[in-house]
């Protein structure tokens, strides 16, 4: 295929937390970002998501945005204490409603909505029982996955389960930057990560059970992705071997591609982990791997930069170091555009799925500027040379089906509060006034001609 295919999905993507707000409104439970940024000292300028963008009562005014600029799909998370404040049980119908509202918006406006169950907004009243630790808590997050089915899916047929469980484990329990902010032994977070893959098999199930129509349904992990020097096969193999290997340190193993992504779509933990992390792995029951690699349509994958690797003498990755003054971001993330070409590539050539690219985009430092406008060629110039990587990759045969840039609109950062500004629309969080910034604008002209200008 020459490009992007004709269908190509071009969407913007955003996560309940992070632009919500109304936090404590019409009967939402606490979830454990609720409770841990009010924690001193741990978010940047001590903000939390109580207001966010605001978006629990600006949704058409987001959507309005969207439209203008002509995407086609938008990827949103639903806040599970939301729908159910205790985390199981009693349903909140104001919670529903609200999402009832949003989606029907996005229909009425012709943007396809991609639902992701879960961006990270865990119930506190969850948590409190022991959160993914908790052996129960496969069935919690499935139950919850059903009562979504149920509601939205004679309108909704796209869903991704969890978003980036590197970063909710690791993150949320490894190094305690992201909420609740713990510190676990490898013992419990690999028995976590283990009910968090069971929680998504059973989840697919559920959901497959109770839809009302066929459902297409994959999981958004992340990945940092190493990248080849050359072209040459050494380096390829190297940058592959790279890739899907695990490290060494069983306090901070999360990040890899392979312990989240074979068992759930090859239905097997990868040898080198099974060997290596072999004395703090739970008890894996006889049926685990099947229900965690329940058929799934496609695959999502979260990218935001690499590393360039080359091989060494015996064909081992060295990775390499990179020269200085390397373009970066905002948040000195370095700029690799080469991830999103090799990325797609070795995970297509491994798991054989159709790709989403859920989310890359990055944080600058935006200004509305005398003119009054938001002028941001870096994140332009960025947002190019990455899609021109995807668009090589589509041509060279990898089925990637669509791209959520990341982020529709600035919003909560996590740990960095609002400090750092993602969107293709600039928020004032003054008074919540949006403004689409050039990067908008040129995403629409590349929308509008499905990537014929990315040359
Ligand atoms: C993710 C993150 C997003 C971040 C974005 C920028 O899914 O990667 O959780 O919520 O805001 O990645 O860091």
């Amino acid at each position: 295929m020459d490009g992007f295919r004709k269908d190509f999905v071009w969407g913007v993507a955003a996560a309940s937390y992070q632009v919500e707000g109304g936090a404590f409104e019409d009967g939402k439970g606490w979830s454990i970002w609720d409770m841990y940024c009010r924690k001193p000292g741990v978010i940047a300028n001590g903000d939390t998501g109580d207001i966010a963008c605001d978006s629990y009562h600006r949704y058409r005014e987001d959507i309005r945005l969207m439209k203008e600029i002509g995407v086609h799909a938008y990827r949103l998370s639903i806040s599970w204490p939301r729908l159910l404040p205790s985390g199981t049980g009693k349903v909140n119908e104001k919670g529903l409603s609200y999402y009832d509202a949003l989606i029907d918006e996005l229909l009425q406006n012709g943007i396809t909505p991609y639902i992701t169950l879960f961006h990270w907004d865990y119930p506190y009243e969850l948590y409190k029982r022991g959160g993914w630790l908790n052996p129960d808590s496969p069935q919690w997050f499935a139950d919850y996955a059903k009562l979504v089915t149920e509601r939205y899916s004679d309108r909704v047929t796209h869903f991704f389960t969890l978003n980036e469980p590197q970063c909710f484990i690791g993150l949320g329990f490894e190094s305690g930057v992201h909420a609740p902010g713990q510190r676990l032994s490898a013992d419990d977070t690999f028995q976590m990560a283990h009910n968090v893959l069971l929680g998504h098999g059973m989840a697919v199930m559920a959901m497959r059970a109770a839809a009302k129509q066929p459902l297409e349904i994959g999981y958004a992990p992340t990945a940092s992705f190493m990248y080849p020097l050359t072209d040459s096969l050494e380096d390829i193999e190297a940058a592959r071997r790279a890739n899907f290997s695990l490290p060494d340190d069983p306090q901070s193993w999360t990040w890899n591609v392979s312990w989240w992504n074979d068992p759930v779509l090859l239905g097997e933990y990868p040898a080198e982990g099974l060997a290596k992390y072999e004395k703090y792995l739970p008890h894996i029951g006889q049926d685990d791997l099947k229900i965690i690699s329940q058929p799934l349509d496609f695959l999502g994958q979260n990218i935001y930069n690499g590393v360039q690797v080359k091989a060494g003498e015996t064909g081992e990755p060295i990775y390499l170091k990179r020269y200085t003054g390397f373009p970066k971001t905002a948040l000195n993330w370095p700029i690799t555009p080469e991830c999103l070409y090799w990325g797609p590539r070795f995970l297509y050539e491994r798991y054989h799925k159709p790709i989403y690219i859920t989310e890359n985009g990055l944080a600058c430092n935006d200004v509305i500027s005398v003119d009054g406008k938001v002028h941001d060629p870096n994140r332009i110039d960025f947002l190019y040379r990455y899609l021109r990587e995807l668009k090589k990759a589509s041509t060279d045969g990898v089925d990637v089906r669509g791209y959520f840039q990341w982020s529709i609109m600035d919003n909560f950062e996590w740990h960095s509060g609002y400090a750092e500004r993602f969107g293709l629309v600039y928020v004032d969080y003054r008074d919540q006034t949006r403004l689409i910034k050039d990067s908008g604008y040129w995403y629409r002209d590349t929308i509008a001609c499905n990537g014929t200008n990315l040359i």
